[in-house]
């Protein structure tokens, strides 16, 4: 077990709880001194600030895996008031903080943690090596330096000496970076490293036998089936685990069944139970396309996701010949099952994404380009109203634009965006 330690007391506990401890940076044995009496040999690593994870001083204890135990030494620790226990990516927020860590590569410290496969980790890298990061940086920088443009024009339009950016080059200039965001806004929303299990969502038209087979790879009956159509109006999610064909390996999932795909004009609880239905596709890893007839197309809305066809009900004939992409189950007698495990397994090692831009989004990005890339659209629409646009609304707009980008960097935070980003970390990270 390791308890870790940071911030300015640092060295008074280091001084009055340990017996032996050297001041040299390193790992050292030492004794742990108890105010019963009781001692305890521990190792100890000591580093001082500023070369240290959090920028702050850092002692980690590293002593046997039992809570008791561990429970007993961070009691002895914080006998002092002003010494608390850590909360939740307290580590990193406070690395983050002290300028040690910027928070897209934070973000890649959870999205480590939350790693499942070999591709979320090369998406985890990407974050915590910056390579996003400096392509936010970029454009935050593009837009601050045709801000000072704008302003230069508006604050010193009397100085003759001062040559504003002209409406055609500026409108330019704001077309140019609101197209860069929209291409950065094209990749993958991945959610992954949000719920650290992938997102599996059973879709697919009414009828298609989506929830029998929801039951069926739950095994238990957990949903109402039946031959009417619409008869699911929620979407039911539910964990599952299961092995992996080759053994060994189990698979954790959620699990999701959704209402019927239907486009037909229906109740104000049909409408909205479609609603709901594609706001839960959204967020999926994996689409498991259900059709009995093998006629029917996900819709548009699902675009380039990533999808499993499944060709359900297969005990059953059907006119349209199987094709090879498709697996076939009967979610009554279980025939397929194994075979759409593994097809689900395999394609969620092989990670979720298509083409070979592997850079992704996380969704908080996504909400901040879309944010910022709205602000840019505002400006763009009033040069396209009149290219003398009042130069004061166009340094409005971009000042949103910056805003929106500068808190998607880090370079501006809020403590809500840091209270959301390192609330999902563990203790101790
Ligand atoms: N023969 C056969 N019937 C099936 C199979 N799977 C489901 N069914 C039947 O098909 C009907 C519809 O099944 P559901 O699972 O409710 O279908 P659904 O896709 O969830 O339907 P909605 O919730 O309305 O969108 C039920 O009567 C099921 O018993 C199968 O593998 N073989
Ligand atoms: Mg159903």
């Amino acid at each position: 077990m390791l308890l870790r330690i940071s911030g300015p007391k640092v060295q008074d506990i280091a001084s009055t709880r340990f017996r032996d401890l050297p001041d040299d940076r390193g790992a050292w044995p030492a004794v742990m001194a108890f105010e019963t009496g009781a001692e305890l040999p521990v190792l100890v690593i000591r580093a001082y600030a500023p070369a240290t994870y959090t920028g702050e001083d850092t002692l980690e204890i590293l002593l046997s895996g039992n809570m008791h135990l561990g429970n007993r030494v961070m009691q002895a620790i914080a006998i002092d008031p002003s010494i608390r226990p850590a909360r939740p990516g307290e580590f990193t927020a406070r690395a983050y903080l002290n300028g040690r860590l910027s928070i897209i590569e934070a973000e890649g410290v959870a999205a480590t943690i939350a790693a499942v496969t070999q591709r979320d980790l090369v998406r985890a890298y990407q974050l915590r090596a910056g390579v996003l990061a400096a392509e936010y940086d970029a454009l935050h920088d593009r837009l601050a330096d045709l801000l000072a443009l704008v302003e230069a024009g508006v604050d010193f339009s009397d100085q003759e000496d001062v040559r504003p950016i002209s409406p055609h080059d500026l409108l330019a200039a704001v077309r140019s970076v609101a197209k860069t965001v929209e291409q950065a806004l094209s990749r993958r929303v991945s959610g992954r490293f949000d719920r650290t299990v992938p997102f599996v969502v059973l879709a697919g038209p009414p009828n298609a036998g989506k929830s029998t087979l929801f039951n069926a790879l739950l095994g238990h009956r957990r949903v109402v089936t039946s031959p009417v159509r619409g008869t699911t109006r929620d979407a039911i999610i539910e964990p599952v685990t299961w092995l992996t064909r080759t053994g060994g390996d189990h698979i954790d999932i959620r699990l999701a069944d959704l209402p019927g795909l239907d486009v037909q004009a229906g109740s104000p609880a049909h409408i909205a139970a479609q609603h709901a239905a594609l706001r839960t596709l959204e967020s999926a890893d994996l689409i498991l396309w259900c059709s009995a007839s093998g006629r029917d197309l996900p819709p548009a809305e699902i675009g380039n996701r990533h999808l499993v066809y499944v060709r359900t009900k297969c005990d059953r004939p059907s006119a349209v010949p199987m094709q090879s992409r498709e697996v076939a189950v009967c979610a009554i007698d279980g025939r397929g099952l194994d075979e759409l495990r593994a097809a689900v397994s395999a394609a969620i090692a092989e990670g979720e994404d298509i083409g070979a831009d592997d850079a992704f989004l996380l969704p908080r990005h996504a909400h901040a380009l879309r944010a910022a890339h709205s602000a840019l659209e505002q400006a763009i629409a009033a040069f396209d109203a009149s290219i003398d646009a009042d130069p004061a609304m166009i340094a409005e707009s971009l000042r949103t634009a910056i805003r929106h980008l500068g808190e998607l960097t880090g370079r501006t935070h809020t403590d809500d965006i840091l209270g959301r980003i390192f609330s999902r970390f563990c203790i101790g990270k």
